[in-house]
């Protein structure tokens, strides 16, 4: 096993949180996601044959073997499928080696897988030598999920965690995957973003997420639109009788939060917290009301944060648990923790874990060893 310790290639890449637009990547909407500073690493090491091995520093004696000639999408395991996904997607076909390793905080809907497939990718990109650039890294990592592990994810987390910059939230067009960096220093105007990860389940794979998912294509093609990006809300509210009420619901969500996505930047751009905490607070109701995916712990997070103080708080991610955000005053943010776990102990949910996070740099080589 030595041999693991020297590697041709390193690469990390990290998870994410949104700060608005949620669940709209997948309609062709504006997003609004920051990296966070949890990655994972990926350390990887070409093979002379045609095996994949793949361990976790977490469990080095746990080593997975598969073969390069036998990746099909839809085969059945673990976590590795994630790393097998984006071998397959970018038409590897020599052994590897990959070591991972990270902090990103698993099921807590901050996009761990994401933050894996992009190591995972980036790493391959280099050792060999693909010349593809962050874009169609996104778009195959995106392939990866969709095809071979069968979880029908959007954009988004992908193409946060490969683009994002330090310091920066990042404003994504998923129409065409075209990138702004919007500056994002919490902390010089005394703020802090609280992640409360609820630890309650998250369900993206239970098929709530593709139902949601759906129920917007149905919207668009009862409009005869091509997105839900198409339609602003007047012409929604004028066509609502060809839309059964959840489609109505769900495309109301869409179309109102690509409108607070764009509100967010520009609020941001002034410094104008306090309305981007509305917009923020906004985006939860209209989870929780028209999209139907918030939950219990959910709720009680952001209802907690608010009435401590938060300027504006709401779930994040694929919904059904995992985490939320609350943007607070730096002084406020002690307070609202502890309110949030007397909240959860109360009404006997399971102990919440808090974070916190600048917006921290997208997806990096770090070491390439020329042999
Ligand atoms: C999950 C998906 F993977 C993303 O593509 C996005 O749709 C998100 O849920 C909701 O905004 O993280």
């Amino acid at each position: 096993m030595s041999e693991w310790l020297s590697p041709d290639v390193i690469a990390s890449a990290p998870g994410r949180v949104n700060l608005i637009g949620e669940h709209i990547d997948y309609s062709q909407g504006f997003v609004l996601p920051f990296a966070i500073s949890y990655r994972t690493t990926a350390t990887l090491r070409r093979r002379s044959d045609q095996v994949i091995r793949i361990r976790s520093k977490q469990r080095i004696d746990d080593v997975i073997t598969a073969s390069i000639t036998e990746l099909a999408p839809g085969t059945h395991g673990g976590w590795e499928r994630y790393v097998l996904g984006v071998i397959w997607a970018l038409e590897i076909r020599e052994g590897i080696d990959i070591e991972i390793d990270g902090d990103v905080p698993l099921g807590a809907g901050l996009s761990s897988s994401a933050a894996l497939e992009c190591a995972v990718a980036v790493g391959l990109n280099e050792m060999f030598s693909l010349g593809l650039n962050k874009k169609e890294l996104a778009l195959l990592t995106q392939k990866a999920e969709n095809v071979y592990v069968g979880v029908p994810c959007g954009i988004m987390d992908q193409s946060v965690s490969l683009m994002a910059e330090a310091g920066s939230a990042l404003l994504l067009d998923c129409r065409d995957l075209s990138t702004t960096l919007v500056p994002f220093d919490l902390g010089a105007s005394g703020l802090e973003l609280l992640i409360i990860d609820t630890q309650a389940h998250h369900a993206l794979v239970d098929g709530e997420y593709a139902k949601r998912r759906q129920a917007c294509e149905s919207a668009c093609s009862k409009l005869q639109i091509s997105s839900l990006r198409d339609i602003d809300i007047s012409a929604l509210e004028a066509r609502k009788e060809l839309l059964n009420d959840e489609e109505f619901k769900r495309a109301h969500h869409a179309i109102s939060e690509m409108a607070r996505t764009l509100q967010a930047v520009d609020v941001l751009q002034q410094k104008d917290f306090a309305s981007l905490g509305a917009l923020i607070t906004q985006s939860h109701i209209s989870l929780r009301d028209d999209y139907e995916i918030s939950c219990a712990e959910l709720d009680c997070a952001v209802d907690v944060a608010l009435a401590h103080g938060a300027l504006g708080a709401r779930m994040v991610g694929g919904g059904f648990g995992g985490s939320a955000i609350a943007l607070a005053a730096q002084g406020q943010i002690e307070e609202i923790k502890g309110a949030i776990a007397d909240a959860f102990r109360s009404a006997q949910f399971t102990e919440p874990r808090f974070f916190t996070s600048l917006p921290s740099a997208g997806a990096q080589l770090i070491k390439k060893l020329d042999r």
